[in-house]
């Protein structure tokens, strides 16, 4: 049996393997998603973001038990797109989600920037149809909620979770890099600690500032302490309400996923073929000619553009 075949079969290793290629840019990588793709659609994707330390892992640890208890089964990526050293960090995902290793239908893994910061969305969503392909029903991403990067992640999902913590000013935080816009549900985990019940009226506050069309999805706010398990019920309840209300503008958005990652992989790729087709060097060259004011950045992109193009 293929690597692809042994996919489907929703073998572990295989998987693992599978995931290997992705994340190395390897074309036997692309070759493998091109295989299982017709395959794939089935699985409800969420992705969970927040700041450093929120709890993240705490809480997709104690989502995945409360998951399998309620019959489905998981696939989780641990996304670090912080930090290119990431042995501890993983180590720890590891370690806290040790309460599933057990579990044959629950399948985790941690991903790293390995250096290259770009394409990372790209990578989990390949690992997603993976995950997808293998016969898990629900997939869990979770990144730290730093950039953009992050962002296109989370954009990924088919459902957005942002967590917040209280005392840490992490609202403010959250609005400055633009994921408040994100959130279909807000989490204010470690809701143990002081100050849970203020930074909720605060987002809601923020929220009420926003306008939502009748019918439109309104974000909701629960608190949750993922290390007792308090409250984790109710966000699995609030996901599956998420998923039935957006079975109409769910579609949309799949849509605009799609075209987001068709488009996404098209700049990628001829931005891949502008570099073949230029000399070593020569693009580095062009930026600096642009930046000593010899040409003008319209007249170089043109210019690329033509010499990419033609046949
Ligand atoms: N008091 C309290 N502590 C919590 C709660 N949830 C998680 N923690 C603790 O917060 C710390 C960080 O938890 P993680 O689950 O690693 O957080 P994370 O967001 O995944 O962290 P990174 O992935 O490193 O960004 C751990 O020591 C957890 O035990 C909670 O509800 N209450
Ligand atoms: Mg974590």
């Amino acid at each position: 049996m293929g690597l692809s075949d042994r996919v489907l079969a929703g073998d572990a290793r295989a998987v693992a393997r599978a995931i290997s290629l992705i994340e190395d840019e390897a074309a036997s990588g692309a070759d493998l998603i091109k295989r299982i793709y017709p395959r794939t659609g089935h699985a409800y994707l969420v992705g969970i973001t927040g700041p450093p330390g929120a709890g993240k892992s705490t809480l997709v640890d104690r989502l995945t038990g409360e998951i399998r208890r309620t019959g489905p089964t998981v696939g989780i990526i641990a996304v670090d797109p912080t930090s290119p050293f990431t042995g501890g960090a993983i180590l720890g995902d590891r370690l806290r989600m040790a309460t599933h290793a057990a579990d044959p239908d629950v399948f985790i893994r941690s991903m790293a920037t390995r250096g290259h910061l770009g394409g990372l969305a790209r990578a989990t969503s390949d690992v997603a149809l993976v995950l997808d392909a293998a016969g898990k029903d629900i997939v869990i991403i979770e990144t730290v909620g730093v950039g953009q990067d992050e962002v296109d992640i989370v954009r990924a999902a088919d459902i957005s979770i942002v967590t917040l913590v209280p005392g840490t000013g992490d609202e403010v935080q959250a609005l400055k890099a633009g994921i408040m816009e994100i959130a279909d549900i807000f989490v204010v985990n470690k809701a143990d600690r002081e100050g849970a019940e203020r930074l909720v009226q605060s987002v809601a506050a923020n929220l009420s500032l926003q306008t939502f069309g009748t019918g439109n999805w309104r974000p909701s706010i629960l608190k949750t302490e993922a290390t007792t398990g308090k409250g984790i019920a109710e966000l699995w309840q609030e996901i599956g309400r998420f998923r039935e209300h957006a079975q109409g503008t769910g579609l949309r958005r799949r849509r605009s996923r799609h075209e987001f990652r068709l488009r996404e992989l098209l700049e990628h790729r001829f931005m891949q073929h502008v570099e073949r087709t230029l000399a070593p060097g020569e693009f580095e060259r062009i930026v600096a000619s642009v930046a000593d004011r010899e040409v003008d950045p319209y007249t170089a992109a043109s210019e690329i553009m033509e010499r990419a193009l033609k046949p």
